[in-house]
């Protein structure tokens, strides 16, 4: 098993994160997005998509999607649960990691990609053949940031993490979120957003953030 694996991204941690939650390991390469790895013929060989992460089983299945690889790590070991453990909960997991992906991380990404010199003409990520950036949208992706801290911040009041009282895969979207627009996409956690500060530095100290 090899994931392709890209060091500064935001979702190939997400699956470094909820694998070193279940302990498990495997060989990594590293694909550098910046100066185009990820569309060399080499690599689209691999995954025509152009994007990480990817994991290529030993015989030879490619999965992308962040989600889907934490699926097959979730079945292939279910210890600790990540994704709910009923019908419910697993449900809820699922609607709040799809919150933190749509509210947050897609600001992010946008804030960061049109506002990117590197990206200029890679306005979408992976092979998308050229599209050039969209300034305005930088601006719209930051707004889009600061509401999801708002919310967040709002749900946080309630639970002590993203989906209730367990940490599951919906933080590992949160954090990776918040730290890829903290960084790249400079949209801090604002001052007011205690809770999320208070989480954030709960989740930032577990081991597997630093996967
Ligand atoms: N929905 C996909 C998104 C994958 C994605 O866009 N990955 C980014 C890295 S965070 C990428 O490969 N970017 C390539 C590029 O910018 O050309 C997932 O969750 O795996």
């Amino acid at each position: 098993m090899q994931l392709y694996d890209s060091k500064l991204a935001p979702n190939p941690r997400r699956v470094r994160m909820f694998m070193a939650e279940k302990g498990i390991d495997c060989d990594t390469v590293q694909v550098d997005i910046i100066q185009g790895e990820n569309l060399s013929d080499d690599f689209l060989a691999i995954n025509p998509r152009g994007v990480l992460p990817t994991l290529v089983l030993d015989d030879g299945t490619v999965l992308d999607e962040s989600v889907a690889i934490c699926r097959y790590f979730e079945e292939l070991e279910p210890q600790p649960p990540l994704m709910g453990t009923d019908p419910v909960s697993k449900a809820q997991v699922e609607a709040r990691q799809r919150h933190m992906e749509f509210d947050g991380l897609m600001g992010a990404a946008e804030a960061f990609r049109n506002a990117f010199p590197g990206f200029a003409n890679r306005g979408l990520a992976g092979n998308a053949g050229t599209v050039d950036a969209v300034p305005a949208l930088v601006e719209r992706g930051r707004n889009t940031v600061v509401r999801f801290y708002e919310r967040l911040n709002e749900a946080l009041a309630e639970s002590e993490f993203v989906a209730g009282d367990a940490f599951t895969i919906a933080d590992i979207t949160a954090l990776c979120t918040i730290d890829f627009a903290a960084g790249a996409a400079r949209v801090p956690i604002p001052d007011g957003c205690e809770n999320v500060k208070r989480w954030h530095a709960a989740v930032s100290a577990r081991p597997s953030a630093a996967a």
